[in-house]
């Protein structure tokens, strides 16, 4: 028993988010205020005065000497000469993480400068990274250019980023003003990084293991992000068609998606019935999807509805790329492909089972444990 106890307590994935320049830092702030289970939260800016308004387990002020305290001034080489000043720092704090998520809003110079040189620490310490980045309004023209820029090379150093872009959410969101907006864009980044912190590492109805997220991740490139909401009879499919209708960030072709995370949030009244046809709605519009994988979460302020939350990895962006949108025709998925996926969920649900047994068996090893989840809950296929 004592061994049991140990081991879970190993196996337990260890979280780390860290926050970078203005937006990323109030970003984690809302994280932190929230409240996150498992997961240890860093503040890093060159602006002195907005740090010391954070709520972060750690605060890290960066280039001191370059930067005297007083920001980049919208300079994203300023931003990673002043990452590097104190790189030594910022790997001692993510060293010994499983899963960093970086975060920042891309177009001003700290965020936007320190995002990659952090990325490439964790990427040398061989941490699963994730990178959660707004990209500027359509006004903000020349910062839209940095924050291009400045994805490319993030890309590079993490396991995948998602990207979420300002004009988008607002428009998604009905023209908002401007602040609001923002807020939004803090709530929608902050939820994200806490949905998968939280599916990871706390019990749930349906669990995300750390291996099934570093499945769809590990090789993600680019990955977008959309919301929905139902209510009502047909709520699960409300929500997924509209998760799926207003990604926030332009896709060149849906179909092309390498992998698809889903988040799935509902009263207590949520059933795994509901949570299958989640996964199914979401295939047939995604094709060519490699890996699918899912967790489930009740949330008993919820009652009625459901929340999905669809994470689209590896899409092409005509924003990343620089091309036109071309719509493409979504193709209907054949039945027999269907089937499995109904199959690997209700493999989940006798995997809870399992787990809740597990504390009157004898231990597996980490290893076995890895196999035997990522058996059940990632849906791989070949499909033309
Ligand atoms: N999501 C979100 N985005 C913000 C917020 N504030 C600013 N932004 C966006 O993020 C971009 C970068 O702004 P900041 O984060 O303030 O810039 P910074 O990284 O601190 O860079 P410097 O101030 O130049 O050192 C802006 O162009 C806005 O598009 C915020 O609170 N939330
Ligand atoms: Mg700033």
């Amino acid at each position: 028993m004592e061994d049991l106890k140990e081991f879970l307590k190993t196996a337990k994935p260890s979280v780390s988010v860290i926050g970078l320049g203005g937006a990323g830092c109030n970003i984690t702030t809302w994280i932190k205020q929230k409240g996150i289970s498992g997961a240890r939260i860093i503040a890093a800016n060159t602006d002195a005065n907005h740090l010391a308004l954070q709520k972060a387990d750690k605060l890290i002020l960066i280039g001191e000497k370059l930067c005297r305290g007083m920001g980049c001034g919208g300079y994203p080489e300023k931003g990673s000469e002043a990452t590097r000043e104190n790189a030594a720092e910022i790997k001692k704090e993510i060293e010994g993480a499983n899963l960093l998520f970086i975060v920042a809003g891309l177009g001003g110079g700290t965020g936007t400068g320190a995002a990659p040189v952090v990325a490439d620490i964790a990427s040398e310490l061989g941490i699963l990274t994730i990178g959660c980045v707004t990209v500027p309004f359509d006004m903000e023209m020349s910062r839209r250019e940095k924050a291009r820029d400045g994805i490319k090379l993030l890309t590079e150093g993490c396991d995948s980023v998602v990207v979420i872009d300002n004009s988008k959410l607002r428009e998604a969101a009905g023209n908002l003003p401007l602040r609001d907006a923002l807020a939004v864009a803090n709530a929608l980044v902050g939820s994200f990084v806490r949905n998968i912190t939280e599916t990871i590492t706390q019990p749930s109805l349906v669990n995300l293991d750390y291996a099934d997220l570093k499945a769809v991740m590990e090789k993600g490139g680019i990955s977008a992000i959309g919301i929905g909401e139902g209510d009502g009879e047909e709520r699960v499919s409300k929500a997924v068609s509209q998760a799926l209708a207003t990604p926030l960030l332009d896709i060149s072709d849906m179909g092309a998606t390498y992998g698809v995370l889903i988040h799935i949030v509902g009263g207590e009244d949520l059933t795994l019935e509901e949570v299958a046809v989640v996964g199914e709605q979401i295939l047939a519009k995604t094709p060519n999807t490699r890996r699918v994988v899912w967790g489930a979460k009740v949330d008993p302020n919820l009652t009625g509805k459901v929340r999905v939350m669809a994470v689209l990895t590896g899409v092409a962006s005509p924003f990343i790329t620089g091309e036109q949108v071309v719509a493409q025709p979504v193709k209907e998925l054949p039945k027999e492909v269907v089937k499995p996926m109904r199959e690997a969920v209700e493999a989940i649900a006798k995997h809870e089972e399992e787990q809740l047994a597990v504390l009157t068996k004898p231990a597996e090893t980490r290893k076995e444990k890895i196999e035997r989840i990522s058996k059940a809950a990632v849906f791989s296929r070949e499909h033309k």
